[in-house]
């Protein structure tokens, strides 16, 4: 793939505590499955609108198309949740989904995928917005329909960072650069 182009998306940062929760968790319930590849502890974050291939020269108007959402917007609170396959029919990840209760990252979401549609840059997703972050990812060829988990202690967070990010791929597995990090309700 050529330097003209770069895959991108736009997500939520887990705050280190919550991040050092789901290890734990994980470390416990999950890694000792052989099917699941677990997601690099740097790359835990709540995806919010995956692009795909854009433009270079378009990272700056997204990454201010961003900026003025965040600016919009205050931090969210959250609560980790239960464990999910996803999708539900021949799983590719497993991912702990996060409680919204007030609606403000559902509210996040919608305006960031406005805000990217109307810029071009994204085509809005057409299935509901389902919070979650991904911690491992099933091998190929392996079946995971009857591995049971224990969820994760019900840890509240504060979302405070939405981050542009550059997804670069590689043999051992994407590797994800931050381009632009906005705090949340500094506007
Ligand atoms: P995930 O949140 O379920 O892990 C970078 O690839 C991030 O964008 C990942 O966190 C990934 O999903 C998310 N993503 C959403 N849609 C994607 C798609 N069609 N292809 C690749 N990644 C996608």
């Amino acid at each position: 793939m050529s330097d003209e182009r770069a895959r991108l998306f736009v997500a939520l940062e887990l705050p280190d505590d919550a991040r050092t929760t789901l290890l734990r968790w994980r470390a416990r319930h999950v890694d000792e499955h052989a099917a699941l590849r677990p997601t690099p502890p740097a790359s835990l974050h709540l995806t919010l609108c995956f692009l795909g291939w854009r433009e270079v020269a378009e990272i700056d108007a997204i990454a201010a198309a961003c900026a003025r959402v965040g600016a919009a917007c205050d931090a969210v609170r959250l609560s980790l949740a239960e464990p999910v396959w996803l999708p539900p029919r021949g799983p590719r990840v497993l991912a702990v989904e996060l409680v919204d209760q007030a609606g403000g990252l559902a509210q996040i979401q919608s305006a960031l995928s406005g805000a990217l549609a109307e810029g071009g840059w994204y085509r809005p997703e057409q299935r509901p917005f389902r919070a979650h972050v991904t911690v491992a990812r099933v091998s190929k060829g392996a079946r995971v329909r009857r591995v049971v988990l224990r969820a994760p202690p019900p840890h509240p967070l504060l979302g405070s960072t939405v981050t542009l990010f550059r997804s670069r791929l590689a043999r051992g597995g994407a590797r994800y650069e931050p381009l632009r990090r906005i705090e949340l309700g500094q506007g």
